[in-house]
């Protein structure tokens, strides 16, 4: 486990880092903010995006890994994790390769309007070791990129834990949930 002290990445940059880096991975991204810089950034058939289901964004991205052999990006919030903590023992257990598992740690609910989540008292990074998954903090998108590129290249399953400073952004996924479903499925499955 590595980390540093201070400082806040911009979500932004570090999820086209992210795209940049594996720009054909599927990407399953938590409700909320996270879809919206996602779709804001690139707007890829290969995003799955959670809309209204909070608390199965890693589970869903562990599914995803085991079912496919491609790389498989998870952008997570703090407080979807918090739902499901368990999730990371399954990933610790299971440990696909392919599985990248970046969790967007703003310290708040910022979809439903900043209220604050416990991240100041969860060590994700701590938990995830002790779960048996590898684990990084990184706090500025240069250690973000230099992690990413690093867990991509793993032979394990991979967290990094990334501070960011809370965002609000504009845009937006499409709001039809059927095809969002279709399209990462056809994507994925070359249809
Ligand atoms: C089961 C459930 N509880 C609550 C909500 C309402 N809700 C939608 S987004 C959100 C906040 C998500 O926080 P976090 O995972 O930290 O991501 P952020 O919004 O900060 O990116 C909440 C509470 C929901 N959609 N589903």
């Amino acid at each position: 486990m590595t980390g540093e002290n201070g400082g806040r990445a911009d979500q932004y940059a570090c999820t086209a880092a992210a795209l940049e880096a594996t720009p054909d991975a599927a990407a399953v991204s938590n409700l909320g903010v996270s879809s919206y810089v996602l779709a804001g950034v690139d707007d890829r058939e290969r995003n799955f995006y959670q809309w209204g289901s909070m608390g199965v964004t890693t589970s869903t991205g562990l599914g995803l890994a085991l079912a496919i052999d491609e790389p498989v990006v998870v952008f997570e919030g703090d407080g979807s994790l918090l739902m499901s903590l368990g999730v990371l023992s399954t990933v610790g257990t299971v440990d696909p390769p392919n599985l990248t598992v970046v969790l967007w740690d703003n310290a708040v609910y910022g979809t439903t309007g900043g209220q604050p989540t416990y991240s100041a008292t969860t060590d994700f990074a701590g938990v995830a070791e002790s779960c048996g998954v590898s684990a990084t903090r990184v706090e500025s998108d240069d250690a973000f990129e230099r992690a990413y590129r690093e867990a991509i290249e793993s032979d394990h399953a991979e967290l990094i834990v990334c501070r960011v400073e809370p965002v609000e952004p504009e845009s937006r996924p499409p709001f039809d949930f059927a095809h969002i479903k279709r399209r990462v499925r056809d994507a994925l499955t070359g249809e």
